[in-house]
């Protein structure tokens, strides 16, 4: 039975190398934000039109997630995320109460790693916008990205389905 045992230690290596892969925190070659517009720590006494975040190379032009989110925990972006090269923006409507707008992040590297994280600015003085949805769960999520049981769960299906389809393809052949 040693071709089973190889394949068996294969299979849990290649396993092991998946989740490696999934849970690792990205540490290399990944994109990073180089700088945003407006500045991180602004104070603006209007708000800006658009949100524009520039990273280091290009990205991914899909799954890109950006958002801005008031003092009032509503969402303060309009439409969607454009990816243009390294840059991905948002349009922003009209602002309303003064304090810290939260933007918020998270992009696909070239390398296929996930980065996120916030950048802010203050509103100095109140505008006359209609705030958008409220943002407590979308915001919570993007902030901690995937949650970490779900790399969990999916590692063990991963494995108890690469064992089965080992066991199966290895199972002593029996005569009827
Ligand atoms: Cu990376």
């Amino acid at each position: 039975m040693r071709k089973r045992a190889l394949l068996l230690i294969l299979a849990a290596m290649a396993c092991m190398g998946l989740v490696g892969t999934w849970s690792a925190p990205a540490a290399s070659a990944h994109s990073r934000l180089v700088s945003s517009d407006p500045d991180d720590g602004a104070s603006l006494p209007a708000g800006p039109q658009t949100v524009t975040l520039t990273f280091n190379e290009g990205i991914q032009s899909a799954y890109a997630v950006l958002n801005v989110v008031g003092p009032d925990d509503h969402f303060w972006q309009s439409g969607d995320p454009r990816v243009d090269g390294s840059k991905v923006s948002v349009g922003v409507r009209e602002l309303g109460p003064t304090g810290k707008y939260t933007i918020n992040y998270r992009v696909t590297s070239a390398d296929g790693h996930v980065v996120s994280g916030q950048r802010s600015f203050e509103l100095t003085v109140a505008g006359n916008g209609e705030p958008g949805p409220l943002a407590y769960a979308s915001a919570d999520q993007s902030d901690d990205g995937i949650p970490v049981w779900y790399f969990i769960v999916g590692a063990v299906v991963v494995l108890v389905v690469g064992l089965g389809i080992v066991f199966w393809l290895t199972r002593p052949k029996t005569r009827t």
